[in-house]
C-alpha cells in the first residue's frame, strides 16, 4: 500500500492548546506523524511519496468559500490587527446572538469560523492544512487509478472541520473531500467509516442531507467527551440522507469486545448501504493509553480491526486522523493497515 505524506505538516505547530484551563503543548504535534512514518518504513509497508500540490477545486466545491478565504488570510489579518500571540478564538456566536453575520474584525471572524478554542492557528497553519489535503487527494487518485487501497498520512487531521468551521485540531476535512472525489471518480456510493475516538462531527455535518456518502462513526459518547454537542445515536440523517448516518457512541472504559461489536455493526450497515468505495477516518486514539481519550483498545486490537475492515473488500482510502499516545501511535496506525492487508 502506498503512503502519501508531505513534510509541510511541520509548518503547523502552535505552542499553545487550552486544556483544563492551562496552555499546554498541543497533543496534536508534529512528532506524531514522524512515529507513523518510521513504523511504515520499519514494517516495509510500501513506498512513501510526496503528494505534490493540493487541488483546491474539489475543496472549494465542497466547503464554504468564505471560510477558505478566512483560513488563507487569517494570520496576516491577525498580525495586522496587532495581536501578539497565536490565533485563538475568544468569542463565538452563541444562543440568542446572530449566527449568520460575519464580523469584519479578525477577532470576531475567528470566533465565527471556529467551534473549539483548544485549537490555535499560526503562520503556517494554512499551508500545512493544504499539504494534508494534498495527501488525501493523492491517495484518492491512487485508488481511482486501480489500487485496492492507499494511505494518506495527513497532518493536521480533518474530521472535526465542517464546511465553515475549524476546531478539534482540524482545519480542512480531508476525509470528506476524499469521499467526494471518489464519487466524482465514478463510485455511486462512498461510505465513510470513522474509527477515531472522537465523533467525526465535521464529516457527519457535511453529508448529513445526502444519501450518496453514508457515514458511520464509533466514538466516545457526547455526554462524556469532545465534541460534546453532537454524535448521539438518534442522529440518523435528514432528507435524502435519512438513514445514511450511523452513530455508535460508547461510554468511558469501553473494551475491544464491545468496540469490535460496534465495528461489525458499522461494517454491516456499510454493506447494506451498497458502498462501492470506502474512506476510513483512521484515528488511533481509542488506544488504552491515549492521554485525552477513554476507550481501552490494545495495540493488537488495531490489527484485528484493520482485518475486519479489509474483509469488506472495498477500494479504500485510509485518511489519518487522531491518536496522541506518541510512542504507540506508529504501531497502532500501521497495525490497522497491516490488518487491512491481511498481513
Ligand atoms: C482529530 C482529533 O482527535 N481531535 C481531538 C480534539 C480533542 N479536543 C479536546 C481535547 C481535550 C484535551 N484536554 C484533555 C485533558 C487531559 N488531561
Ligand atoms: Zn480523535
Amino acid at each position: 500500500m502506498k503512503t502519501f505524506f508531505s513534510e509541510d505538516h511541520r509548518l503547523h505547530f502552535p505552542q499553545a492548546e487550552l486544556s483544563g484551563g492551562e496552555f499546554v503543548t498541543p497533543f496534536e504535534r508534529p512528532s506524531r506523524v514522524e512515529y507513523i512514518r518510521n513504523r511504515l518504513i520499519s514494517r516495509g509497508l510500501g513506498a512513501i511519496e510526496d503528494p505534490g500540490p493540493v487541488d483546491m477545486d474539489p475543496v472549494q466545491t465542497l466547503l464554504d468559500p468564505g471560510y477558505l478565504r478566512f483560513l488563507e488570510t487569517a494570520w496576516a489579518d491577525w498580525k495586522a490587527a496587532g495581536m501578539a500571540g497565536e490565533i485563538i478564538a475568544a468569542n463565538v456566536p452563541a444562543r440568542g446572538m446572530h449566527m449568520d453575520r460575519v464580523p469584519d474584525f479578525i477577532d470576531g471572524k475567528v470566533g465565527y469560523y471556529c467551534h473549539a478554542s483548544e485549537t490555535a492557528m499560526t503562520a503556517g497553519t494554512w499551508a500545512a492544512a493544504q499539504s494534508s489535503m494534498a495527501s488525501a487527494q493523492a491517495a484518492v487518485r491512487q485508488v481511482i487509478g486501480g489500487a485496492r487501497s492507499a494511505f494518506a498520512l495527513c497532518r493536521p487531521p480533518g474530521h472535526h472541520a465542517t464546511r465553515d468551521q475549524y476546531g478539534g485540531y482540524c482545519f480542512l476535512n480531508n476525509a470528506a473531500v476524499a469521499a467526494q472525489m471518489l464519487r466524482d471518480g465514478g463510485a455511486a456510493r462512498v461510505a465513510i467509516l470513522d474509527i477515531d475516538f472522537h465523533h467525526g462531527n465535521g464529516t457527519q455535518d457535511i453529508f448529513y442531507d445526502r444519501g450518496d456518502v453514508p457515514f458511520a462513526s464509533l466514538h466516545g459518547a457526547p455526554q462524556d467527551t469532545y465534541p460534546y454537542y453532537i454524535g448521539y445515536a438518534d442522529e440518523t440523517g435528514r432528507g435524502a440522507g435519512e438513514g445514511a448516518n450511523l452513530n455508535l457512541p460508547m461510554p468511558p472504559g469501553t473494551p475491544y469486545s464491545t468496540w469490535s461489536e460496534a465495528l461489525d455493526s458499522a461494517i454491516a450497515r456499510i454493506a447494506g448501504w451498497g458502498a462501492e468505495a470506502l474512506v476510513v477516518s483512521l484515528g488511533v486514539d481509542a488506544y488504552r493509553d491515549d492521554p485525552i481519550s477513554f476507550f481501552k483498545l490494545d495495540s493488537d486490537d488495531f490489527t484485528d480491526a484493520g482485518a475486519r475492515i479489509g474483509r469488506m473488500d472495498l477500494p479504500t482510502v485510509h485518511v489519518m486522523e487522531g491518536g496522541y499516545a506518541i510512542e504507540a501511535v506508529g504501531i497502532n496506525t500501521v497495525n490497522v493497515l497491516e490488518g487491512f492487508l491481511g498481513r
